[in-house]
């Protein structure tokens, strides 16, 4: 069967049918996936009983992989190219630390100086309902603002904090997080290295502008995740077993609804690609 591309939404995301990742990717094939992904921003190849290893195989034709040393407690310990986005117990009865993973609107390694340039998510075992996940297309939501508003925020720089929402985290989890990352300036709009468009670069992980107290910052944040992740920018995921998805996270952003029973199981494994350097580490103005 040929290979095919079917949009999964106005606003982002095609399904890949013809491909079978267990085999080496020919060269033209890789050509055309790699069109897509740039064109499509997320990809969704469905059936793909693979192992890890090919899992991390297929993804090293993205880039170089990121092995998770800003995130040591969530990667696999014999797969470091592997962050485990599960609901899974720990060995010793405890609660995972990755069970609200992504459950607030982000692009994947934004609070570090090399952002992923793309993720590629398996669902190993998913909830027979729910457990979606939410894309936004943000050269869309760029390309909506005003022309003041692009002024005004052009030479802005969020600040992103690599916390996660929910609480129930060790304690031991989140001291070590700080330790390791502490917060990152990134442009508010930042040109796609390889498409050249403006995408805007913003999630809930951003609690302030840079140079600006966070009371002055929230309602610039608030308005531009609101209207980022506007409905007509959307794609949501209805996850199945054995799903491989990939999105670009310099032109996407998402969010894991946590939809979903938690008495059911819900195991993912990523492979994060490295992103060129953006960013630094923030100065940052704490109050009026
Ligand atoms: O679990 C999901 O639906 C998404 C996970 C996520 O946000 C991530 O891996 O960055």
């Amino acid at each position: 069967m040929p290979i095919e591309f079917r949009p999964l939404s106005y606003a982002l995301g095609a399904e890949v049918l013809g491909v079978d990742l267990r085999e080496p990717c020919p060269p033209d094939t890789w050509q055309a996936i790699h069109a897509a992904y740039l064109q499509h921003g997320v990809l969704l190849f469905r059936g793909q009983t693979i192992s890890r290893e090919q899992h991390i195989a297929f993804s090293r034709l993205f880039g170089e992989l990121d092995r998770h040393d800003s995130l040591p407690m969530d990667r696999d310990a014999t797969h470091p190219e592997l962050l485990m986005v599960t609901n899974d117990a720990k060995p010793d009865g405890s609660p995972s630390n990755s069970k609200y993973t992504g459950q607030m609107w982000h692009s994947d390694m934004s609070f570090t100086l090399a952002p992923a340039l793309g993720s590629l998510l398996r669902g190993v075992s998913v909830p027979p309902v729910g457990g979606d996940t939410l894309f936004s297309n943000m050269y869309l939501a760029y390309d909506a603002l005003s022309a003041k508003m692009k002024a005004l925020i052009a030479d802005l720089h969020g600040v992103h904090h690599a916390e996660r929402k929910n609480a129930g985290m060790s304690a031991q989890w989140e001291a070590e997080n700080r330790r390791l990352n502490p917060p990152v300036a990134q442009p508010l709009v930042r040109v796609h290295p390889e498409t050249g468009r403006k995408a805007l670069y913003i999630g809930e992980k951003v609690k302030q502008i840079e140079g600006m107290t966070i009371e002055e910052s929230q309602p610039l944040v608030d308005f531009l995740v609101r209207h980022a992740t506007r409905p007509q920018f959307t794609y949501r995921h209805q996850w199945r077993n054995d799903d491989l998805l990939i999105w670009d996270n310099r032109c996407t952003s998402h969010l894991a609804m946590g939809d979903y029973d938690p008495r059911h199981r819900r195991h993912l494994e990523r492979t994060t690609v490295l992103g060129t350097p953006s960013g630094h580490v923030a100065q940052l103005e704490l109050s009026a």
